[in-house]
């Protein structure tokens, strides 16, 4: 197996450990600590279904004990990795710190991902296990784990939340603690998260301990959190976002408890933030579109509610004006990304900054640069690339060179694809992106990714896929496909074939267009990325 690593340069490492950033502290470490401190104060409650049921941090510590040692009997060895794939319900987290305690390593999967992308998760990350619900949202995902298991030799147990059938049952996961390994390194590889990108499948992010219990800590100060801070986690659990930002285990550290809703609807949300006086919550911006919609049929007591958090997507200023208002709470604009960096406008700036910047690093060691396509600074308040090195922010993907070789400077700044302005006081305003990526109400995936899809199928001679902006989502995806000569290609049928390849829902294009031919005005060969900023535009120029 690949080893696991994050080189931070030595010089670099040693340097956060004597500023106090890294502190040498793990999760095991951590969730042991939480337990002893407060063991009967609740962790979690989960109200994802029918009947709620809450989890104190002794509870948590105990069950991921068992668990983690339940993995161990189950023949998987500490270093293994293991794809976890779960909706928002407490399993997650037994999951997670289980896996912690064993010394294995959590992949983290969204929920709408489908087996291709699983598949290339388990590939990429060399993945033994895989942890599922039976089903959810409409979707069961044991054939899901058969197609896996069948593409993926090296896969040897899958762990199913639910009605398990053949594979094995998440409740029978279970054994003595004393088989646990002792506590990994603090400079070690905890867990992997997965990436959007910009080009090709997404890339695995691999972070340690130390720098993501460093950007939790601060990420818990900056939002004010302590232990009578209650979040409800709206969006998926295993998005960097709702893990850390600060998300469930920010929320943990500061002692406070994580609430769990059965959907992100609005109603349904709402409620769980009037019985169990949820004090901050995260969304996406079409999400708080909807629910200022939903607002006005909604009569519930939100008093408890102190800060809304909102990222993942550019919000505009005209909604983020009306969130303050509707809400009765601060907004807070967070400007994040798996492979480091998160921004935070502060819950004290002026209105001003609150609701036209995506606010400002974290640390005062998060060196940012931004610059122009040759690599030279831009003056104050212009647009340029964003980069980034610091004592939270990778080095490196997971096993991917090529990747590598692009988004990282040879001074060791990642370079993000986001075109961002700074104003003086350091806060940043999104005002676009450099990538050929689309982000989708907040779900990011690469053109490249789903146009070599489309080439698959016979008949198809080019496509290209782009951006269009979009009121509700931000930014819709929109294909131009050329028919090879002699075939006639339908929209419906294209979409067909992109759901038999089984890939996430959020990556089957919003719009298919059939065209002729990609290059109409271009003499000699456009590159792709030119050829698609030139579909676009020509979109956009098009009467509504
Ligand atoms: P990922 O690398 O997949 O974690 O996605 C992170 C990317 O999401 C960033 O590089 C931005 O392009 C985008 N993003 C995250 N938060 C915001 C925000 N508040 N405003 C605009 N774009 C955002
Ligand atoms: O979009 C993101 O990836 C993101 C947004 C806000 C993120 O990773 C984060 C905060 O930590």
């Amino acid at each position: 197996m690949r080893p696991l690593i994050q080189p931070y340069p030595d010089a670099r490492a040693a340097a956060y450990r004597t500023a106090g950033y890294w502190r040498g502290e793990t999760f095991p470490q951590l969730l042991r600590q939480w337990a002893s401190q407060r063991p009967a104060a609740p962790a979690i409650i989960d109200a994802s279904q029918q009947n709620t049921r809450v989890l104190t941090y002794g509870e948590l510590h105990h069950r991921a004990a068992h668990f983690g040692a339940g993995l161990i009997a189950q023949g998987l060895k500490p270093g293994a990795r293991v794809v976890v794939q779960l909706p928002n319900c407490a399993e997650f987290f037994v999951a997670v710190f289980g896996l912690f305690a064993a010394g294995m390593h959590p992949v983290f999967a969204l929920p709408a991902h489908r087996q291709t992308e699983i598949a290339h998760f388990v590939d990429r990350a060399e993945a033994e296990g895989l942890i599922i619900a039976d089903s959810h949202d409409g979707f069961d995902y044991r054939p899901m784990a058969r197609d896996v298991i069948a593409q993926c030799p090296r896969l040897q147990q899958v762990i199913v939340h639910g009605a398990a059938e053949e594979f094995s049952a998440f409740s029978a996961v279970s054994a003595d603690p004393a088989t646990l390994p002792r506590d990994p390194s603090p400079a070690s590889v905890a867990f992997l998260l997965i990436s959007g990108g910009s080009t090709g499948l997404p890339k695995l992010i691999p972070r340690t301990h130390d720098d993501y219990i460093y950007s939790l800590r601060e990420s818990a100060r900056i939002c004010g959190l302590d232990r009578t801070s209650r979040y409800l986690a709206v969006l998926p659990v295993a998005h960097n976002f709702t893990l850390s930002s600060p998300g469930s285990l920010g929320v943990f550290l500061a002692g406070g408890c994580v609430v769990l809703p059965p959907s992100s609807d609005a109603k349904a949300c709402l409620s769980l933030v009037e019985r169990y006086r949820v004090s901050i919550t995260a969304l996406v911006p079409p999400l708080a579109q909807l629910w200022l919609n939903g607002l006005p049929d909604i009569r519930f007591d939100l008093s408890s509610l102190r800060v809304m958090q909102i990222g993942g997507a550019k919000l505009q200023p005209e909604i983020a004006r009306q969130i303050e208002p509707a809400f009765g709470c601060r907004l807070q604009q967070v400007f994040g990304m798996a492979e480091g960096l998160v921004n935070y406008t502060r819950l004290d700036d002026p209105q001003q900054v609150r609701i036209n910047t995506q606010g400002r690093p974290i640390s005062e060691a998060d060196d940012i640069r931004v610059v122009d396509e040759a690599g030279n600074p831009v003056a104050l308040g212009q647009p340029g690339q964003l980069q980034v090195r610091g004592p939270y922010t990778i080095c490196a993907y997971h096993n991917d060179p090529s990747a590598n070789a692009r988004s990282f400077t040879e001074d060791g700044f990642y370079c993000t694809g986001d075109i961002v302005s700074r104003d003086e006081q350091g806060n940043l305003t999104v005002r676009g992106r450099s990538g050929d990526h689309i982000n989708r109400a907040g779900e990011k995936f690469s053109a490249e990714e789903v146009e070599d899809h489309i080439l698959a199928l016979p008949g198809v001679m080019d496509v290209a896929i782009v951006a269009i902006p979009d009121t509700t989502l931000g930014e819709r995806s929109c294909a131009f496909v050329q028919p090879r000569d002699g075939v006639t290609l339908r929209p419906a049928h294209i979409r067909r074939f992109l759901r038999e390849r089984q890939i996430a829902g959020f990556k089957i294009p919003d719009e298919i267009e059939i065209v002729t031919t990609l290059q109409k005005t271009a003499v000699g060969k456009l590159s792709r990325k030119d050829l698609r900023q030139q579909l676009r535009e020509a979109r956009l120029s098009e009467p509504a």
